[in-house]
Formats: structure tokens, sequence, C-alpha cells
């Protein structure tokens, strides 16, 4: 980043400050993750500046042909990955992907049914400020009180009782195993489309270790960024007879120009999850995410619904006095950054929250493994145990950094950015 250093200083500044943020500390953030470079090379590549409205073949500009190529190949490496019909990669967000499907296959006010925040859903599912809560009519379900489970009867239930035109599968932060096949027959016992959204646990079901539900949804959306590794991003894969509504339903109908960098980086992503070595990689995530939980579970920590069958879990901190917001505010002051989160029931506010997300994909990128867990797991309960005790953070972030020495981040990057 020569260029930028000498032209604009301050931006290279906070590019090399979070270069090196990420580095110093431990993500534990469920969402988030670390490219590859080659991920970075291709989203910082000349792509951006091509205008490609339109889709391969049949765009409004000329000058299309090499990202043609580039959509083409991410169209049929996604393909490949997840044995879907047909796939969109140019929706900019997750957000955005869901919103393609909400108007594709409903009509304004339509009931959809969908699984509410407070249980682990995504404001696209259904919050009462975003769209989706204010252009349809939302039929929320949430976990059974006492496993912190889904409840699939009462699913059924409320479907029967509802009649939705669409129920919604997926979540941003439930911790176990979805069964879509199930969700397919209660969509099926009331004629309702099945829309699942995976942005969370995409790369799981790619390397098959979580059941897909390309074969039982008519609709599945995904970001390609969490566990799948890739850029900031979103995909949609749907059956054929959709195909052509929803490619007209990201553009013209939401989207102007896709941004030909991004899906270039999303090819990439793409063919690194095809490899062995990534089915390894989401394999250890899970191993990880379980040591994690059993060990702050053996520390004396209640973990909702019991654990956790995927890459996140829950940690539920009302017996330990201290709220989602404090702890994640002070664990931040040591260099582990997790987020606040409500838990099922929560009797707090989503700004405190009962309790924390925490997360091994990025963590499992660093290439830690169950050992690390339990070590990170210990220097949280040192912290949570005493938040007020300066000399312990002190004594726990020592620990952090003496961490993530061990398992550097963008070696090469931050070694040139310290010659520049
Ligand atoms: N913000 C993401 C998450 O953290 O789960 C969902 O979009």
């Amino acid at each position: 980043m020569g260029n930028l250093k000498k032209k604009d200083v301050e931006v290279y500044r906070t590019i090399v400050d979070e270069t090196r943020r990420e580095n110093d500390n431990l993500e534990l953030i469920a969402s988030e993750n670390f490219v590859s470079e080659e991920v970075l090379e291709a989203q910082g590549s000349c792509l951006t500046n091509k205008y490609a409205e339109g889709y391969p073949g049949a765009r409004w500009y000329n000058g299309c042909h090499n990202v043609d190529i580039v959509e083409e190949i991410a169209i049929e490496r996604a393909k490949n990955l997840f044995g879907a019909e047909h796939v969109n990669v140019q929706p900019h967000s997750g957000t955005q992907a869901n919103m393609a499907i909400y108007f594709t296959a409903l009509s304004l006010g339509d009931t959809v049914m969908a699984m509410d925040l407070s249980c682990g859903g995504h404001l696209s599912h259904g919050n009462p400020h975003n769209f989706s809560g204010k252009f349809y009519k939302i039929v929320p379900y949430g976990v059974s009180h006492e496993t912190e489970m889904l409840d699939y009867d009462e699913i059924a239930r409320l479907a029967e009782a509802h009649k939705p035109r669409m129920i919604i599968a997926g979540a941003s932060a439930y911790p176990r195993a979805i069964d879509f096949k199930k969700f397919r027959e209660i969509a099926d016992s009331v004629k309702a489309y099945l829309f699942v959204d995976i942005a969370h646990i995409a790369g799981l079901v790619a390397a098959g270790l979580h059941q897909s539900p390309v074969p039982y949804s008519q609709f599945v959306t995904s970001t390609t960024h969490k566990t799948m590794r890739g850029p900031r991003g979103g995909f949609i894969m749907c059956k054929k007879e959709f195909a052509k509504d929803i490619d007209i339903g990201i553009f013209p109908g939401l989207q102007g120009g896709p941004l030909m960098h991004i899906i270039a980086a999303k090819a990439v992503c793409f063919k690194e999850a095809l490899t062995g070595e990534f089915k390894t990689y989401q394999k250890q995530i899970l191993n990880n995410s379980k040591a994690f939980s059993d060990e702050l579970s053996s520390l004396g920590y209640r973990i909702v619904a019991g654990g956790t069958d995927t890459h996140l879990f829950l940690v539920d901190l009302t017996s330990k006095n201290i709220t989602g917001k404090d702890a994640s505010s002070v664990l931040d002051k040591v260099g582990i950054t997790v987020n606040k989160n409500l838990i099922p029931f929560d009797t707090k506010s989503p700004f405190v929250a009962s309790g924390i997300r925490i997360g091994t994909p990025a963590v499992t990128t660093r290439g830690m493994k169950e050992a690390e867990m339990r070590q990170i797991a210990g220097l949280i309960d040192e912290v949570l145990d005493s938040p007020n005790d300066g000399k312990k953070l002190k004594a726990v972030k020592g620990e952090v950094k003496k961490l993530v020495k061990k398992f550097p981040l963008y070696k090469n990057l931050i070694k040139r950015l310290e010659k520049e």
C-alpha cells in the first residue's frame, strides 16, 4: 500500500491500525472471519471499475467480457458447492439477498413466519423497524422454554393457525442444528414457501457438517463472509422455476451495477470452499466451539440450549451477576472481542442483554485448536470473575498478547506494511 501511504496517509493509517487490531486481538464475534490474501487481492482489484448491469452475456454496457467470465465462474462454483439449481451472486449483502426473496415470493401484506429476533432470528426476518416487519405480517416463532431449542410441533401449530405464505428458517444466534426437512414438511402442510437463510452456517453446510436446506427449500440465501470466509456480500440459491424472477428481483428490482470486484472475490472464496482443507477447517470450527462451550460450562457458566452443534454458542451470565453489555466491554479491554446477546426469554433490553455470543470461525482460521479454546475460556472466566481488578485485567491482557503471537494473522501483510 505504498501509493496509499504517500497520497492518503490518514486512510492508510486506519488500515494499518485495523490490520494490527485484527492480529493483536482474539476475535470471537461469530459472524466475523479473516479472508485469505487471495480474496483480498481479488477484492482490491480494478474490477471495481466496471459497470455490468445485467447478467453474463446480457449486459446493458459494453466491455463486460472479462467480468462476464468471472461472474460465470462464481456461479458455477457456488452451484457445485451447494448442489443448487440456480445461483445469483450479485446481492451486495445478506439482507439484500433476503429482500429479493420477499419481493419475488410475496405480495405486500402477506403473512410470513420467522424466528423471533430475541430467540436468535435476524433483523431481516421481521424486525418491526426493518422493511420485512413493515411490509409483511410477521408471525414470530421462538424456542421452547424448557430446551431453548426449536419446537417443531409448536411451529407446525402456528403455521396451521396463521397459514403463512412463506416460512423462514435460519438464524443469527441459534447454536443448535436446524432440521430443514422438518421445516419443509411444515411448509408443505400449509402450502407455504420455505426460505432458508444460511448466512451463519453456510460453511458448515458446504462442508457437509450441517444438513443442507437446498433440497428442501424453494429459496436459500447466504452471506459469503461468515463461516464461508469470503468477502462481505450475499448470494441466492433457488429452484430453476424461480431463476428468472429472482434475477429480475435483484437487477433491476433492488440493485444497479453489481460489484464485480466482490463477485471475483466470491469466486475465490467458493474455490477455497471446494477444497479438502476447507472441510478440515470447518470440522475444527465445530470441535473448537464444543471444547470452548464445554470448558465454560465446567467453569460454572450456563450455556444456552445446553451446548452447541455449530460455530457459535450463547453464554447466560445471569448467575455471574454481570450483564452482556458490561461483560463484552470488559473483555474488550483485555483484547477479547465478543458481542452482547439476548438469551431466550431475556428480561433485559437488547442494549444490555443477559448473555454474550461466542463464535470460533476467526480464531480457527488463525490455527487455534481445542487447547487454545480451553485457555481462552479460562481467561474469560478470570476477567468476568473480577471485572474491576485492574491488575488481573492487565495480566490477562498479557496472556492474550502471548497467545495471539503464537498464531499470527496476515503475517506477510504485516511484514510488508512494516517495511513501507
Ligand atoms: N450482524 C450479523 C451477525 O452478527 O450475526 C448478522 O447479519
